[in-house]
């Protein structure tokens, strides 16, 4: 009986695994918001996009996560570029975020976070389950791998010279939760949001980068201004730490701070401040619960841990972050604004210093994974499905 029961949990979790988010079939062009209509045009279809970075000459880098780099110009993709590293693509992993070197003119660098493998296989068939996951538990995956971040030059259709700056540690077998986001701050250190592979205890091991903010040089080699720079036994890449999945990280222009936001567990994704050598709590508080149901205690009960600044109950699992600084839409100023997947809108939030005033949700119907203001002040998004887009915002002119 109980191996009948551990054979129906198996299939359940292959099965939930294997369901894809359909795209939707006839999605709106244009949505009513609070600052009048906004019109959306469809760029390009892209299979599974994650992240985007412009070029000084105006066109558009691309990653697609079963592992390819693309440049859109002018209305159109070009092949895949070539170079780039073996990538391991299953599930939340494979090739994600993508950036360019502040100093790009002269260096020619980008910079991308994928998914690696390790080189030694364990012996083993699968994943081992942790009852906190739910119906999350991803049995199927018995692959031992983790994030990295590599640059190289970026000549014509090509990336050379690839070198890996940072890895995850330890790399762990299955399930998901890699972050990814790669964020240059005003003093040319590199952010990474290193997520904690549904592993949850690793986010309060500071020997272990996974569930962190990670701040580097662009050479991999660690400011010396980092908070654990001289602690033994803590890595020194660490900024902050007890975060969860956060996919999402950007420099508030008013503040000059840098904020990410992370995905919950059953609710409670978060919104926060990143400040060097705080610890933001997970596992070991939450404003959600485990997959499962069973109660994680709240923020509010625990002080000694930096609570968000706001926080989402039901989830609206978030992923990409921009504060709107253009001149096209005028109501959005200052605003932050987040992709949702569950939600399928544009979040947009309107802040009062570090404080959240109200929020809007522009229900494009579409799961929006990452979203770059571009240099018209137009808003690009990338959506999360095998046929994904790569779509343009405008205000619907007044007439
Ligand atoms: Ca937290």
């Amino acid at each position: 009986m109980k191996e009948v029961l551990t054979l129906a949990l198996l299939l359940a979790g292959a099965t939930l695994h294997a369901q894809e988010k359909k795209a939707p079939v006839n999605p709106p062009d244009v949505v009513e918001t609070k600052s009048g209509k906004v019109k959306i045009e469809h760029l390009a279809t892209l299979n599974e996009p994650w992240g985007m970075a412009w070029l000084p000459d105006g066109r558009l880098l691309i990653t697609e996560k079963p592992g390819r780099l693309r440049i859109y110009s002018q209305g159109k993709l070009s092949e895949p570029l070539r170079g780039l590293p073996k990538i391991e693509y299953h599930g939340q992993g494979g090739l994600l975020d993508v950036k360019i070197d502040p100093d790009f003119s002269r260096t020619k660098l980008v910079y991308f976070s994928y998914t690696e493998a390790a080189d030694q296989q364990p012996n083993i068939t699968r994943d081992i389950g942790d009852p906190r996951l739910g119906k999350f538990n991803d049995y199927s995956d018995a692959i031992l791998k983790g994030g990295a971040v590599a640059r190289g030059r970026l000549e014509g259709q090509e990336v050379r010279n690839i070198e890996v700056i940072w890895r995850q540690v330890p790399k762990t077998v299955g399930r998901g939760h890699f972050g990814g986001r790669l964020l240059f701050a005003p003093d040319g250190t590199l952010f990474i949001t290193s997520g904690e592979r549904q592993r949850s205890e690793p986010a309060q091991d500071l020997t272990s980068n996974l569930g962190k903010m990670i701040r580097i040089n662009p050479d991999g080699s660690i400011p010396k201004t980092n908070p654990f720079i001289n602690k033994k036994g803590v890595r020194p890449e660490i900024w902050s730490y007890g975060h969860r999945n956060p996919l999402g990280a950007a420099f508030n222009p008013a503040t000059k701070q840098l904020w990410i936001h992370e995905m919950g567990a059953l609710h409670g994704d978060e919104l926060n401040i990143p400040l060097a050598g705080k610890n933001y709590g997970w596992p070991v508080v939450s404003n959600g619960n485990n997959y499962d149901g069973s109660p994680i205690p709240a923020h509010e009960t625990k002080p000694e841990f930096a609570a968000p600044v706001y926080y989402w109950h039901p989830a609206i699992s978030p992923s990409g972050l921009a504060f709107y600084t253009g001149s096209l839409f005028k109501d959005w100023s200052g605003n932050a604004l987040l992709g949702s997947f569950n939600s399928e809108a544009l979040v947009r939030l309107t802040l009062d210093g570090n404080n959240v005033s109200s929020e809007e949700r522009i229900w494009l119907q579409r799961r929006i994974r990452e979203v770059l203001q571009a240099p018209d002040g137009s808003v690009w998004l990338l959506t999360d499905y095998k046929d994904g887009e790569l779509l343009r915002l405008s205000p619907v002119a007044d007439r």
